[in-house]
Formats: structure tokens, sequence, C-alpha cells
């Protein structure tokens, strides 16, 4: 018989060794295996005598079972140590500062929007808003637009084949509202509005600020305060205005509100084609028709309304000078208004 003491040394020497479990299998077939070292002693006892066998059996096996121990305790270790080593792998210091999100923005046009709505509102006008899809009725007929009209050829209206159309004016809102709410009333209708145009200065949609203030004795004077002190406000410099004489059928009288020109402080520039005035907005006294159309007494209350486009309050408020960068979206010319507002 072998020196079994010696084997087991042997055995166990080579488990200590073993570097992953794959070492480990083969070093257990080698000594445990059908044909294993160890188990091979076992068949040697037919060559022993009867007397001697049991106590060599005996033998055999406590070195099999220290063996199989030193294995499986080898195996434990192993295990524990790739777990460890997956950890250690994969390990995450959640104390490392983040690196972040890239932070989105408002476009500017909205900026714009948002801010001339917060100045109305504080104005004590309320924020109405309506269907872009239209009637022509509250498009046209309800403001003093009939058929056939020569201001219908100026907005180049985009019709649906059922004869509605696409708002070529935030108008109808106000409409829809003095409809619905009756006298008095102060309300701003900003948004979009499509006319089959386009051009360095023109877009087939666009935004719109419109307003309306029906009222007892509401004014030209007070349509001309309401309008400096928004302009004011919104640019935040203390502009000046003029208003001059024009026509629109829902407006009388109506007029163009010119402000004075914010790159030159009125000086004369390239922007203002060295007038130093910029022109920002219409305005007018409501047609009494278009108050009588919306179920508003003539008689009873008259009424300012004015119109500007957010688009080109945008531009001058930033320093744009093409209204096309509004709408291509490219991000090298949006990533410049990224406003961090918490
Ligand atoms: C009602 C009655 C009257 C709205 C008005 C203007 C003058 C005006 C233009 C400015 C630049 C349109 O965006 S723009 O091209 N608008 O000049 N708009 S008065 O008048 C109304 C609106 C609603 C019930």
């Amino acid at each position: 018989m072998a020196d079994l003491t010696a084997l087991t040394g042997q055995a166990l020497e080579q488990i200590a060794a073993c570097g992953d479990l794959a070492a480990l299998e083969e070093v257990r077939v080698h000594w445990l295996g059908k044909k294993g070292a160890l188990t091979e002693q076992l068949k040697a006892l037919g060559g022993l005598s009867a007397a001697e066998r049991p106590a060599a059996g005996a033998r055999i096996n406590e070195a099999k079972v220290q063996v199989q121990a030193a294995i499986e305790a080898r195996r434990t270790a192993l295990a524990h140590a790739s777990i460890e080593a997956q950890l250690a792998a994969g390990r995450i210091d959640v104390t490392l500062p983040g690196r972040g999100e890239e932070h989105g923005g408002l476009h500017p046009v909205t900026e714009a929007r948002l801010r001339i709505e917060t100045l109305f509102r504080r104005a004590g006008f309320d924020v109405a808003a309506g269907p872009e899809i239209e009637d022509d009725f509250h498009n046209f007929g309800a403001l003093n637009i009939p058929p056939n009209h020569p201001a219908r050829a100026m907005h180049d209206t985009f019709y649906f084949a059922d004869g509605r159309l696409l708002r070529t004016h935030t108008s109808p809102v106000q409409i829809r509202a003095l409809q619905e709410r009756g006298a008095p009333l102060a309300v701003i209708a900003p948004g979009r509005v499509y006319r089959c145009d386009s051009d360095m200065t023109h877009s087939p949609m666009f935004h719109q600020l419109e307003g309306l203030v029906v009222g007892e004795n509401v004014s030209f004077a007070s349509m001309k305060a309401a309008l400096h002190g928004f302009l004011k406000s919104f640019f935040e410099r203390d502009v000046a205005i003029r208003l001059r004489p024009s026509y629109f059928p829902f407006t009388e009288p109506s007029a163009e509100v010119d402000m004075s020109c914010v790159f030159c402080g009125g000086k004369g520039c390239r922007t203002c084609k060295h007038s130093g005035w910029l022109e920002v907005s219409g305005c007018g006294m409501v047609h009494p028709n278009v108050l009588k159309a919306s179920g508003v007494d003539p008689e009873a209350f008259t009424g300012y309304a004015f119109g500007a486009g957010i688009d080109r309050l945008a531009m001058l408020y930033y320093g744009v000078n093409d209204l096309r960068l509004f709408f291509e979206n490219d991000l090298r010319f949006l990533r410049q208004f990224r406003t961090f507002s918490a």
C-alpha cells in the first residue's frame, strides 16, 4: 500500500494551489474520481490479508474524507473570492460628483410669450386660448371683414375643403371670449396663427399677441398708456412710443405703434432704417360692428384692441436679425438662450 499520509499531503497541496473552480474539479477527479489515486487504493485492498483489510480500508476512507473536506472548503473560498472580485470590479462610488445631465431650455419665443403673459396678468388681463382651426364667422365675419372685403386678400388664408380655415390672427379667440363672458373684459390672446406667406421676415406660422379691453368709458388714452407700459416692461427700458394713423376693418380709429429703436436708442441705425423708430404693434378702438357681432351693446361699452407679433418682439428683445432662425431649431442657436430657471 502506498504511503497514505504522503498522498494526502500531496492532494492537500494541489487543492490549496487551485486558482479557480475548473482547476479544483480536475484535482478532485485526479484524487477522488472513479479512477482517482485514492479510489485506486481501495481497489488494492483485495491484495491484503483479511486481518489487515479493515484498518487499511478505514485509513483510506479517512484520507478520502479529509481530501473531500479540503476540496469543499477550497470550493467555498474560490466562490467567495469570485463574488468579491465581481463586486470590486463593479464598485460604484456614490460619493463622487455626478456627470450631470444636459439642461434643456425653453424656446426663446416661448420664453417671450411667458414673460408677456406674466406682464399682462399683472396688469389685470386674463390669458385666453382658442382653436387654431376656425370658421369664417369667428376669423372674418365677426371682425367686420365681410365676404369679398379686400382685407381677406391681405390675410393669405389657408382654407380647408369644408370652408373652415387656419386662423390668420388670434382675434377669433377674443370674439369667443366676448361672446362667452360679455363686457367688461380684459384679455390677451397669444398663439399660433397661419398665413400663406414665407420669406426673410414672414413665416407661414407665426405667433401673435392680441389684446382686448371692453368696458364703460374705455378710452384711446388708456390704450396708449397700457401699450407704453407693456413695451417698457417687456424691453426692460424706458422706451418712447408714437402712434401713427392706420386702418384695420375691426378697429376705428386705428393706429400703428412705433417704439424708439432698442438698438440705437433713437439715434438711427440699420435696424430702424435710420428712422430711430421700430414698428412693433397695431391698435385701435374696437369697431361697433365687432362689439355687436359678439353680443355687446356698442352704446353701453367701448373697447380697445391691439396686435403684435411675438416672434418680432422676441427678435428685437434678443437681437436676432433673421426670423427663420426661430423656426429652424438649430441647437447651436437655441443653446444660446438656455436659461436655468429652477
Ligand atoms: C377683437 C377686436 C379687435 C386686434 C388688432 C392689430 C390692431 C394689428 C397686427 C400686428 C402685427 C397683426 O401680427 S401682426 O401682423 N395686428 O395691428 N390687431 S388691432 O383687433 C381686434 C381683435 C379682436 C374682438
